[in-house]
Order: structure tokens, then C-alpha cells, then sequence
């Protein structure tokens, strides 16, 4: 296999104009983007993400949970192929790189190969997951778990956004429910470029980060029950107050965080009222607690305490507490040898570089299951991410498709 050149690198402007082209469809209201999972927003960038890679000589594959494959031949039809991915999905008051970045710097990495007429031995296939981000249909990386056979498909067929509609429903309705058996394919390695979403490389001044590890995730769903009451004329000793527990249960999360930090995170980003009316005490309260940490025992030991002390709390004020757990995985270790191939190719470019634990959980973490994989990581402007002020540079976009196209290489043999 020839050596790979320090000066193969990708077309920068080219793949930046695509960035900004996607960002165009399902914009935000504050220059990021809302181009939640199969809307017609999602419809109308998959379709474009299909008509650039088909432009790049590639043939589509879709299976049964909408994820996209984009075949570049390698020259051993028999061999099994590099997945390159993300996600084209965003948050409501998501960015333009978060995912996106990695579809379609897989992508550049394919237009830079034919530029180059570089052939590979193993096939290459892009790869655009459904529902990566979980905001419109919970959980995340909802598709990649079942394509891993984590989750099954029934089960995320029944998932409903707030307005009652199932995912199985709205696939179809988008016209993106493909035929192939989820899950059948077979990968022989899987990369995912993908901005950091938090402050270290940028801090550090690295342009690549290294990813070795992924940390581990649990969702708690709390479900707190209380006694409708008047606001007004109930008197202070006589409420059953879950919104109370509930905040108290906020508080309680934060400390058992901090305690664990700097390898722990924990907080609540969604919760609902129950009748959600300003002169009613609620009668309900669901919340889901994200605590991460990429120590397995840290992690596991914060979910006992959490739901121990959660319960006492609520005994305290007399409301009723049930806990399910709606997503998980543990922590993940990415393959060495891929996370070897990424380090090289930053070295040979001449990019900094550090190793990183990725703070955030990605299709990536599914694809570990069923396949050797890696990510490569660059900074983001102030490690925002999840908000619409994500901002990248261009020259951190070149810099971590540049890595993944020669990682890619190094696996793909030219
Ligand atoms: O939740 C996550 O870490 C990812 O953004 N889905
Ligand atoms: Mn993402
Ligand atoms: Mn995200
Ligand atoms: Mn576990």
C-alpha cells in the first residue's frame, strides 16, 4: 500500500460551502439550525445529502429505521467496508457542525479520494444515522442501537414526539423507510468525525482530539406524584407538593455531581408540569436526570444514590416516586488500532493533537458494539455545543476531515 502523503488533504472551501448549504435547511432563529429527526426538514437534507453523494459516483442503501448508506466501491467486492458517519439530525436549538460535520466530512473524504483517483481495497460507506439527537423522539442514538441490536426496532418504532406521533409513522410519512433488514450489514471498522462539544481542545490548543474512550450514560425518568391542590388557599403544612421534591431532587443531583467531578457530570434538561397551571400545585412531575461519567463504578454508584436519596426526599414530603431507566450505556472504549490510525494521521499532517474522552455519546458508541471504531474529534468555539451559537473554524473543519480521511485510508488499504 503506497504511504500516505503528507500533502493528501481535503478541499477545505468545498466542504465548508456544503456545511453552509445544509445549514440553510431547517435554520434556527438564532443562526444554528432545527432540523429535527424526520420532519420535512429532515426529508429535504437527506435528500440533498443523497443527490451530493450520488454526484460522487456513490448508490444508496436505506434499511428498515431510515439510515442512509452511500457506497463508494473498493476494488475486493468481498471485503467488508470503512463506515464513515453522524448524523444529519439536529436539537431544536441545535447548531450547523454538531453531526453534521462528520456526514459530510465523510463525504469530502470521498470526493478527495476521487479527485485523487485513489482506489481502496475495501469499500467505503457514508453513513447518516436516524435520530442521533433523541430531542423529537427519546432516546438518542435511537437508530444506531437498533442497527447494533441494543434496542429493538418495535420499541423505537412506538417512540412518540409530544404530539403523539410514532416514529414508525412519521418514517413513513417522509418516505425515507427503507428495505434492508436493519442491522444486517456488516462493518469491517467505523469512524466518526465529530466537533468535541466541550472546552478542552480549544483550551489546550489542539486541533485534533485523539478520542479513546466515550463515557458512560444513564437517563433516569422520575416520575413524582403530588396532590393537585389551589396555590392560594392551601395552606403551607396541608401540600403534597412534588414540584417541592422535585427541586429538592435537582439540588440533590448537582451535589452527588460535584462530589464526583471532575469524572462526573449530572443535571435535568426536560421536565413537565402536570397540569402545568400557574394557581395549581402539580399533581405530577416528570423529569429525566443525565448523569455521565466514564469510570463504570463512578457511574453505576451515582444512579444508587441519586434514586436511594430521591426516594427519601419524596417520603419526606409524602409524594410518590417511580424511576425507570430510559437510556444507557456503559463506558466505551474505542478499538486502539483505529485510535492509532487517527493519532498517525494527525501526526504525518502536522496536526496538535491530545486524547480525549469524549464528553458527549454518539452513534459511535452503538457502532463499538458490532464493529472496531474510533472517532476524531476538533474543537469547538468556546466548547458550545447543544445551542445555536455553535461555532467552528474552517481551518478545525480542514484539520479533522484531513485526519479522517488518512485514518479512513489507513483502514480502507489503497
Ligand atoms: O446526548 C448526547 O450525548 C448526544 O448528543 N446525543
Ligand atoms: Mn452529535
Ligand atoms: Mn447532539
Ligand atoms: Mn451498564
Amino acid at each position: 500500500m503506497p504511504a500516505l502523503s503528507a500533502n493528501l488533504t481535503i478541499n477545505s472551501d468545498r466542504l465548508w460551502d456544503s456545511l453552509m448549504e445544509m445549514a440553510k435547511i431547517g435554520p434556527g432563529i438564532a443562526g444554528g439550525c432545527n432540523r429535527q429527526t424526520l420532519t420535512d426538514e429532515d426529508a429535504e437534507g437527506r435528500e440533498l445529502f443523497q443527490k451530493w453523494c450520488e454526484d460522487a459516483g456513490m448508490t444508496m442503501g436505506v434499511d428498515t429505521m431510515g439510515n442512509m448508506f452511500m457506497t463508494r466501491a473498493g476494488t475486493d467486492p468481498d471485503a467488508l467496508p470503512i463506515y464513515v458517519g453522524s448524523h444529519l439530525d439536529t436539537q431544536p436549538t441545535g447548531g450547523k457542525y454538531d453531526g453534521v460535520l462528520g456526514v459530510l466530512g465523510a463525504l469530502e473524504a470521498v470526493r478527495t479520494m476521487n479527485d485523487m483517483d485513489i482506489k481502496t481495497k475495501h469499500p467505503i460507506v457514508v453513513v447518516n444515522w436516524t435520530n442521533e439527537e433523541g430531542a423529537r423522539f427519546a432516546p438518542a442514538m435511537l437508530a444506531s442501537g437498533v442497527f447494533a441490536g441494543v434496542l429493538d426496532q418495535d420499541y423505537a418504532y412506538d417512540r412518540t414526539d409530544l404530539d403523539g406521533k410514532r416514529f414508525g409513522d412519521e418514517l413513513v410519512r417522509i418516505g425515507w423507510k427503507g428495505e434492508e433488514e436493519v442491522g444486517a450489514r456488516k462493518m469491517h471498522a467505523y469512524y466518526e468525525l465529530h466537533i468535541e462539544q466541550g472546552p478542552i481542545l480549544e483550551a489546550e490548543g489542539k486541533d485534533i482530539g485523539v478520542v479513546t474512550h466515550c463515557q458512560g450514560l444513564w437517563w433516569l425518568e422520575f416520575t413524582l406524584t403530588g396532590k393537585e391542590a389551589h396555590t392560594g388557599s392551601t395552606p403551607m403544612p396541608l401540600r403534597v407538593n412534588a414540584g417541592l421534591a422535585t427541586a429538592r431532587i435537582m439540588e440533590m443531583v448537582q451535589e452527588v455531581a460535584m462530589k464526583n467531578a471532575p469524572d462526573a457530570v449530572g443535571g435535568v434538561g426536560q421536565m413537565k408540569f402536570s397540569p402545568n397551571s400557574r394557581n395549581v400545585l402539580p399533581g405530577t412531575v416528570v423529569f429525566t436526570v443525565d448523569i455521565r461519567s466514564p469510570n463504570q463504578d463512578k457511574l453505576d454508584d451515582m444512579r444508587a444514590e441519586i434514586e436511594k436519596r430521591a426516594a427519601e426526599i419524596c417520603a419526606e414530603i409524602g409524594v410518590g416516586c417511580s424511576v425507570e431507566a430510559v437510556g444507557h450505556f456503559d463506558p466505551v472504549t474505542f478499538t486502539p488500532e483505529l485510535v492509532a490510525n487517527v493519532r498517525n494521521a494527525a501526526e504525518r499532517l502536522g496536526y496538535s493533537h491530545m486524547n480525549l474522552v469524549s464528553g458527549a455519546g454518539h452513534d459511535a458508541c452503538w457502532a463499538a458494539k458490532v464493529a472496531p471504531a474510533t472517532m476524531v474529534m476538533c474543537p469547538c468555539v468556546d466548547g458550545l455545543s447543544h445551542n445555536e451559537a455553535e461555532e467552528i473554524s474552517q481551518d478545525w473543519a480542514k484539520a479533522g476531515t484531513d485526519v479522517l480521511l488518512h485514518a479512513v485510508l489507513e483502514s480502507a488499504q489503497i
